[in-house]
């Protein structure tokens, strides 16, 4: 099933990098296999697919999901091809199609897309389905597609069958919101560009040292005072619950649940300076702007602290229609050992009497993980042994693990010495680098079963701006979610870099500003 695949691939390896920059758009559609992330199976083959002015897309008339999702496409391909693209139920012989089937082999998230002369269709059991198989159609199509003005064609589908289904399915990326606060719509744009490469699961870091980002109605100056800087000095800011809901609306119209994390009990001077009371010698430290961790900590021992743990797990559990709330955990240096068991031994209490499951920082797994606990591991080559096998033994116990090796996954590492973003505490670290591991066996001794996928963390302190937010993402980002989507037998850095090179101009027509590593083939268009 693999082998055509892997063919297709080689073949697209040959024809983007000998294209020379300055040809004309080929007639020729790009191989079916060029897509990022590798789907499971490719068979190529069959006359090719033109767009026209009489393409319609056509949508099962019972759903209204399937209706919104042809919307989507059709605002995609609309400003670029100048086709009217009208979304249809109706019989088109020619066209689009989106279509929802009871074919459970597609599972949750799968899809199949079939092209030849008369069109292209999308079949999948679910919405979320269909709206992956968009994206690979879109990737399917020339870069220029991506483009917001009207683009010259030939727009031309190559004929064949891709059949795909992700191999995990927690395919996440987190943001800082705090060390610097970003705006509903910069999470939006960001939301945009996960959804390009079937990320399904938005980590948001609401809480830490610098800054509480989440109106929360019963401790309203976590937000107010607590909300009112960021690294550095600035204005800082929060999310309304209108606002947090707006992100919650537009993640979910890109088939990605949302992972609130308020981080406890350390990471919480915000919360400290906002209400004295949680303090244990009751005093309130000013508010931070700097860059260190570890010196802040809830009072263990303070009966208040629980009083308003429960409020702000209460508040965020009824925003969250996903089933996480992640409850931190990390870099508690200022908190004793008996301190944190007992802590956390309460927060997760708490998550799981709001209806919620506990995720943490792996540190948890140091403590007493509850059951259905997920471990989110970001330790790197110098991570000690014994640390390591805590995780690992925890696993081994039950508790899940997300995967975050921060000189992998990490997206806020440098690239190289002279990148100007960024820190370097766990390395460099280039594309290859963070492409080139398998989560299945990067903890050795983790039992089948226990990943439950991978995630890409973009902490904030050197970012501010949506330029600083897309070249330290771009290119890693599609590479984490590609080992999070794509079968291990597509797993091979000289048909990957290939096939990244071919995203750069599409990156570039959707006006993200990526690294153009020296590491990749970037294609000219
Ligand atoms: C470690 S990763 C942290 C964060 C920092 C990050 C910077 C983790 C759970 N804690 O507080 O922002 O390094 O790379």
């Amino acid at each position: 099933m693999l082998a055509p695949l892997l063919l297709v691939v080689a073949a697209g390896a040959t024809s983007i990098a000998a294209g020379p920059a300055t040809a004309q758009p080929a007639a020729k559609p790009r191989p079916l296999g060029q897509v990022v992330p590798a789907p499971a199976s490719v068979s190529e083959g069959g006359p090719s697919y033109a767009l026209s002015d009489k393409t319609r897309i056509r949508v099962d008339d019972d759903s209204n999901e399937a209706h919104r999702i042809g919307a989507y496409l059709a605002d995609v391909l609309r400003p670029s091809t100048g086709y009217a693209l009208p979304v249809t139920n109706r019989d088109a012989k020619d066209g689009i199609r989106l279509r929802l089937s009871s074919d459970r082999s597609l599972g949750a998230e799968g899809y199949r897309l079939q092209s030849g002369r008369y069109g292209v269709t999308i079949t999948a059991a679910r919405a979320a389905g269909l709206f992956h198989g968009v994206q690979t159609l879109r990737q399917l199509l020339p870069a220029a597609v991506e483009k917001d003005t009207r683009q010259q064609g030939p727009w031309k589908v190559v004929g064949g069958t891709i059949e795909d289904v992700p191999r995990y399915g927690y395919r996440g990326a987190m943001l800082d919101v705090s060390r610097h606060f970003f705006t509903v719509d910069q999470v939006k744009r960001y939301i945009d560009q996960m959804a390009l490469y079937k990320i399904n699961k938005l980590h948001l870091h609401l809480s830490d040292d610098q800054g509480w980002r989440i109106a929360i109605e019963s401790w309203p100056r976590l937000a107010t005072y607590g909300g009112s800087t960021q690294v550095g000095g600035g204005p800082g800011g929060y999310y309304s619950k209108a606002d947090y809901k707006e992100i919650v609306r537009h993640a979910s119209s890109r088939y990605l649940e949302v992972v609130p994390e308020i981080d406890l009990p350390g990471h919480t001077n915000a919360a400290l300076a906002s209400y004295a009371e949680l303090n244990c010698d009751g005093i309130a430290p000013p508010l931070y702007t700097g860059t260190e961790v570890g010196f802040s900590s809830l009072c263990v021992p303070k009966a208040v602290t629980y009083r308003f743990l429960d409020d702000v797990v209460r508040e965020l559990a009824a925003l969250t229609p996903g089933k996480y709330l992640h409850i931190g955990g990390d870099e508690a240096h200022s908190t004793s050992h008996e301190d944190y068991v007992t802590f956390m031994d309460r927060a997760q209490a708490i998550v799981g009497k709001y209806g919620k499951k506990v995720m943490g920082w792996h540190q948890l797994a140091g403590a007493r993980p509850v059951e259905g606990a997920v471990a989110q591991y970001w330790g790197y080559d110098a991570t000690s042994a014994a640390e390591k096998a805590k995780v690992v033994d925890a696993a081994k116990e039950g508790t899940k693990l997300v995967l975050s090796p921060a000189d992998r996954a990490y997206l806020d590492m440098k690239y190289n010495k002279d990148t100007p973003l960024g820190l370097s505490w766990a390395g460099l670290v280039e594309v290859q680098r963070s492409y080139d591991w398998n989560p299945q066996t990067y903890l050795p001794g983790v039992p089948d079963g226990s990943v439950l996928g991978v995630e890409a963390p973009l902490w904030s302190e050197t970012l501010s701006t949506n330029d600083h937010i897309e070249f330290m993402a771009f290119p890693r980002l599609p590479g984490i979610a590609e080992l999070g989507w794509s079968p291990t037998a597509t797993h091979d850095w000289d048909a990957y870099k290939v096939r990244l090179g071919a995203q750069g101009p599409r990156l570039a027509a959707l006006g993200i500003d990526f690294y153009r590593s020296s590491q990749v083939p970037w294609a000219a268009r």
